[in-house]
């Protein structure tokens, strides 16, 4: 999955495609380079971010959608909100982005349903606001896996189809840079209690930079890398990452080691 975000303050890539043009021929990049899935998000979910109104969150992303998916990409839609993710649904997106899990707004699991589209669903305590202080947990694997699996439940309660949710840990999200790492470590665990297949976004992200001594954004690549690999290895069904032609290349060689394994096991 690849990041396109429409907004002036993102962390990770500072609002170079806040104009809808340039975060078209953002997409369409990312199609080149091997994405499956384009993430389209018009509000920043950083820690202490202003939240964005409906109408101006759908401004932002509604063409960007429209002109993506018709490149014939699935197109997923990064919002909390059920008006923008109706819209972009009308527009074309055949997947919602939830980071709240469906806890933030309650029309959305419904509009989701109702499209029969597929949903991420995030795990996150309070909102970008509040998150940092909501990050203590007993066991964080068990924790947010218990967590997300309710989150699931409630989405497969509104009508959504089981098989069209992905839960993803949310890496980043009311979490410190132990807890990101201890969920990483423990993915086929958090897979057994989620039941569903995971996404993860780790791409870019502060632990990142805190696991490197302090790396700015723009020297977090290599190891978003190794978050991809490490990912896929332990079983995760998709990654959102922001450089996808790096991620692509090293998944291809990860197909071929499979692939090569098989033989072997074969032989
Ligand atoms: N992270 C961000 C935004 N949306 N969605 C999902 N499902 N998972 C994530 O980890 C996630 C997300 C924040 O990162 P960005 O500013 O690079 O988009």
């Amino acid at each position: 999955m690849g990041v396109v975000n429409v907004t002036p303050d993102s962390f990770s890539d500072g609002g170079r495609y806040a104009d809808p043009a340039a975060a078209v021929a953002h997409g369409r990049r990312l199609a080149a380079d091997g994405a499956a899935i384009l993430d389209v998000g018009g509000e920043s979910t950083r820690p202490g971010a202003e939240p964005v109104d409906a109408a101006e969150e759908l401004r932002r992303t509604e063409a960007v959608v429209r002109d993506l998916a018709a490149t014939g990409l699935p197109v997923s839609i990064d919002t909390t909100k059920a008006s923008v993710a109706a819209g972009a649904l009308e527009a074309g997106a055949l997947m919602v982005n939830d980071v709240s899990g469906g806890t933030a707004d309650p029309d959305l699991l419904q509009v989701v349903a109702d499209a029969d589209a597929l949903l991420v669903v995030m795990h996150m305590r309070g909102t970008p606001q509040t998150m940092v202080a909501e990050a203590r947990y007993d066991d964080v694997v068990r924790d947010v896996g218990d967590e997300l699996r309710m989150r699931v439940d409630a989405a497969v309660a509104a009508g959504v189809r089981a098989d069209a949710i992905l839960g993803d840990p949310g890496i980043g999200f009311a979490k410190t840079a132990e807890h990101n790492l201890a969920i990483l470590a423990a993915l086929p665990e958090l897979a057994e209690r989620v039941e569903v297949p995971l996404l993860i976004g780790a791409s870019r992200k502060s632990f990142l930079g805190h696991v490197l001594g302090g790396a700015p954004v723009d020297e977090r690549d290599e190891a978003t890398l190794a978050t991809t690999v490490w990912s896929f290895v332990r079983g995760a069904a998709v990654v959102r990452v922001h450089d996808v032609a790096a991620s692509s290349r090293a998944v291809a060689l990860l197909d071929a080691l499979e692939r090569a394994t098989s033989r072997g096991m074969a032989a």
